[in-house]
């Protein structure tokens, strides 16, 4: 009798064992699974000089950037007219995200913007338009 519930023991042990190893494994695969979904999605953050005027310009920029899928946030700083965006780069490209900037009427960069986009902005929001 006491022969039997020893075995017993030892099976439940066992099965204890393994459930364990499971776990163990199943925890390696999550870990690296994640591991190399971190190194193809890089989330980065870039500084694109503009020539945004005003508080309207910051909504419209902001507005389609963060629209724009890829894109985690983009902010304005309207003294500066710089716009920080940070950005997924298997998503969406900087260049990409310039060509948005200049398709709205502002220069982003070296990029220069659309002329007729910034020929139809308020006459606040043209280059020199708050002075
Ligand atoms: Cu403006």
């Amino acid at each position: 009798m006491e022969e039997l519930d020893l075995q017993l023991n030892n099976k439940t042990k066992n099965k204890k064992m393994k459930n364990v190893l499971s776990l163990a494994v199943m925890a390696m695969l999550v870990v690296s699974c994640g591991v190399s979904n971190g190194a193809d999605a890089q989330k980065v953050t870039a500084k694109i000089m503009t020539n945004a005027e005003c508080g309207m310009c910051k909504d419209r920029i902001e507005g389609a950037l963060n629209y724009e899928k890829g894109i985690v946030f983009a902010e304005l700083d309207v003294p500066s007219k710089v716009v920080t965006v940070k950005f997924k780069n298997d998503v969406i490209s900087l260049e990409q995200i310039r060509s948005t900037i200049s398709k709205l009427g502002y220069n982003a960069d070296e990029i220069k913007a659309d002329a007729t986009a910034q020929g139809n902005l308020p006459a606040c929001c043209q280059p020199g338009g708050m002075k």
